[in-house]
């Protein structure tokens, strides 16, 4: 099995698509595969910063649960989970955004 390393696509889901298909990724249905059975593994930071994050990970879930992707979180995604994290003993969250 050989692996294409995919990280920091920061919501940026039009760029995702045009390198999944110059590395031989062909659309089927919701969800790319390789014709070669070549699979993708995201090393995280799929959101922020750019203008379609929603769609981003919907590519990339649709893509791990066809068995053509594995995907680890980055740091932003940890952020953006304790920034919704209740903080239990001291209140608040496990994080605040500084805006
Ligand atoms: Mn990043």
């Amino acid at each position: 099995m050989n692996y294409d390393i995919i990280g920091d696509i920061h919501g940026h889901a039009d760029e995702l698509e045009s390198l999944l298909q110059k590395l031989g990724y062909k659309k089927q249905g919701n969800t790319y595969s390789h014709y070669e059975s070549r699979k993708v593994i995201f090393v995280g930071d799929f959101i922020d910063r750019g203008p379609k994050i929603r769609e981003t990970l919907h590519l990339v879930k649709a893509m791990c649960d066809a068995g053509n992707a594995q995907a680890v979180m980055g740091n932003h995604e940890f952020n953006a989970i304790c920034f919704h994290t209740p903080h239990v003993e001291r209140g608040g969250f496990f994080r605040s955004p500084i805006f």
